[in-house]
């Protein structure tokens, strides 16, 4: 395949946050060492290297204390430069979680006013993200947990918040404004704990509100390897019920702190079977990485992480197309699809008749159990396709 297969275009659908290109470098032990990139340049430089969209928490683009003049002339600005680029705006969000209010929460604060502010600025957010021509509205709980479950009841917090997600979608269909909403799940950080830590408990959950259509998930490659789990088996299950309504690609080691490393710096054969599921799948979501360039480098250094993410994520839709076409490896899938069958793709449904005739079938389990995979060999023709030997 030629070069051009690693080169980003808008169709491709790539997006990034404000938040992640702009990550300025800051962690619980260090202070910033990036200065921040205006919006507008996020804006010209992500167009520039091939991206579809930007995407944003409201404070990302407009400052809390920002009066509603500056507010207007900000959106203006940032609304010119989208129209100047071409670049657009999938998804929004709401930051729920900087403000010293936040600190036990938003939807789910031990605190009334607390809850009434998070559905205030939320409400707020949902408009900006409208005026910008968003689909997707993200919902990330980072603060909504707890240290010490003496704090508060977790089925009291699970009842806030399904009615700050009721309260929102109504206010999205009001508005008619069509949102589709992501609930984004996590394990930890920065609480000890948080509420809907994975993709299962989010999708639980999501059959308990009052607009189960309306909300799907956002899942995070970084946020399931956290809690040691496939993200490509979370990410099957949420296309399985059709709940995938967005996704965050980063990387990270497991059990470590949030690293929102470059997608595929850490686990490339993870990176590789996520990309293989997703492009397999057709799934037609945005491409967001929710990542951002290690401390160390400078804004250069950041446009190469950019650029990498998206470069990364070609080369493995290319060697994906590659294992699909692989006589060899097509044959291994070819017989382990007709294993112990005529080769039809066979399902097993209930009747009267068929349950009867099974449990009297005679069935070779001597064979059955004396038969290997051959996952080695299949395991070792992906590494090579990956290695770049075939
Ligand atoms: C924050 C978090 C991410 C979320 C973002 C959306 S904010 O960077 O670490 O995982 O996706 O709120
Ligand atoms: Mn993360
Ligand atoms: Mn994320």
């Amino acid at each position: 395949m030629s070069e051009n297969a690693y080169t980003p275009r808008p169709e491709h659908h790539f997006t990034f946050g404000l938040w992640t290109v702009g990550n300025v470098g800051r962690d619980p032990f260090g202070e910033p060492v990036r200065s921040p990139i205006s919006p507008v340049r996020i804006v010209e430089k992500l167009a520039e290297l091939g991206a579809y969209g930007v995407n944003l928490h409201d404070e990302d683009l407009v400052p809390r204390e920002a009066t509603p003049q500056e507010r207007d002339r900000i959106v203006r600005e940032f609304r010119d430069a989208l129209a100047k680029s071409g670049l657009k705006v999938p998804m929004a969000t709401t930051n729920l979680f900087t403000d010293p209010a936040f600190r036990d929460g938003a939807f789910t604060s031990n605190d009334a006013r607390v809850r009434r502010y998070a559905l205030q600025k939320t409400m707020r957010s949902m408009d900006l993200g409208k005026e910008l021509g968003a689909e997707v509205y993200v919902f990330w709980g980072g603060r909504e947990g707890t240290e010490t479950n003496a704090a508060k009841d977790p089925r009291e917090a699970m009842k806030w918040f399904r009615d700050a997600l009721d309260f929102l979608c109504e206010y999205s269909i009001a508005q008619g404004y069509g949102y589709r909403f992501a609930l984004e799940p996590k394990p930890n950080e920065p609480r000890g704990d948080i509420y809907l830590p994975t993709i299962g408990h989010a999708l639980a959950f999501i059959t308990t509100l009052a607009h189960p259509a309306m909300v799907g998930l956002n899942p995070e490659v970084a946020h399931d390897t956290m809690a040691g789990l496939d993200f490509a088996h979370g990410v099957a299950q949420a296309l399985d019920a059709g709940k995938l309504f967005h996704i965050d690609l980063n990387d990270q080691k497991p059990g470590r702190y949030d690293q929102d490393f470059r997608f595929g710096a850490v686990d490339p054969k993870g990176a590789f079977f996520l990309v293989k599921l997703l492009e397999d799948a057709k799934w037609n979501g945005m491409r967001h990485f929710d990542a951002h360039a290690y401390r160390t480098e400078d804004e250069r250094g950041v446009w190469d992480f950019a650029a990498g993410c998206m470069r990364t994520y070609l080369i493995l839709k290319e060697k994906a197309a590659r294992w699909n076409a692989d006589r060899e490896i097509q044959q291994l899938v070819g017989a382990l699809r007709s294993r112990g069958s005529d080769g039809r793709a066979e399902r097993l449904t209930f009747s009267k008749e068929r349950a009867e005739q099974l449990k009297s079938q005679p069935l070779d389990l001597a064979a059955i159990r004396s038969e290997g995979y051959a996952y080695e060999r299949l395991d070792q023709l992906t590494m090579e396709i990956l290695l770049g030997v075939r």
